[in-house]
């Protein structure tokens, strides 16, 4: 029987690696180790209260079941926890952990970094105060020279319906969509027959504490509210190979891309 470890250090296999460029995702099981989630969990909630900055509002994105100011009831309520990889080592080492570097490489196809402008966050999905995201792709916000980026979601609890979980469309990643299939925001408008079709296609990507789902940054997805009782928490990070290059003076550029281990 595989261990949690040996699963934590395991290669991609060629199945796996045809699986995420058909899909646009890939889900694997038990990818961090007992001891640094425990970790990474702890210091994720003991970041909460107080809350330790800098870190992003539901109120902020204004997006549905957002409080609609900071001012409102609720209207405190953080959404993701910003610069995770400077606030305990855990989040550094993991993500930036020569099993996931070997993994990327494989799915990038040359060597990888950690961009520390995106992602670089925990997620922090609150029950009553929670939105729901809508279809998007992460690609676009971001610069760079060219749209091969791939962000890692880490489960540090369970993720399932009632709090959220991911929803993926497959191959949505190789769509060219018109331009008048998204919203002025850039998300997928679910009100038009055109777009019935890819939404009707969407998977739930339920997962335990510990596993991961890589996702291609051109792939749409989006994540209903929280409605458990419980905070649920992820850590998320975005890579790009490292001859792929963040467009100067771009908030991609903000901050320099690390190195894997
Ligand atoms: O609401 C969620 O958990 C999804 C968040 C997300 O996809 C994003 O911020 O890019």
């Amino acid at each position: 029987m595989m261990s949690m470890h040996d699963s934590a250090d395991r290669n991609l296999s060629e199945i796996e690696r045809q699986r995420f460029e058909q899909e646009g995702f890939l889900v694997m099981r038990g990818l961090a180790e007992p001891g640094l989630l425990a970790r990474m969990r702890h210091v994720a909630l003991a970041s909460l209260d107080p809350l330790l900055g800098p870190a992003e509002f539901e109120a902020d994105v204004h997006y549905p079941g957002a409080p609609g100011s900071r001012l409102d009831e609720g209207g405190e309520t953080p959404r993701r926890l910003l610069h995770a990889i400077t606030r305990d080592d855990s989040f550094r080492s993991w993500a930036t952990s020569a099993a996931l570097g070997r993994r990327l490489e494989s799915l990038l196809g040359g060597p990888v970094c950690l961009a520390q402008s995106h992602h670089n966050c925990i997620m922090t999905k609150h029950p009553g105060y929670s939105s729901a995201t809508m279809w998007h792709q992460d690609i676009r916000y971001w610069s760079f020279d060219r749209p091969e980026l791939i962000s890692v979601w880490l489960a540090l609890g369970d993720e399932v319906a009632a709090n959220g979980a991911l929803k993926m469309l497959p191959g949505s990643h190789r769509e060219q969509l018109d331009r008048g299939r998204l919203d002025a925001e850039l998300f997928l408008r679910p009100e038009l027959p055109e777009n019935q079709d890819l939404i009707d296609s969407a998977v739930m990507v339920e997962m335990r504490a510990g596993d991961v789902v890589f996702f291609d940054a051109q792939t749409f997805h989006a994540a209903g509210m929280n409605r458990s009782g419980d905070v649920k928490l992820s850590a998320v990070f975005t890579y790009h190979r490292s001859d792929n290059l963040p467009i100067p003076g771009t908030r991609s550029a903000n901050y320099p891309s690390l190195k894997m281990a």
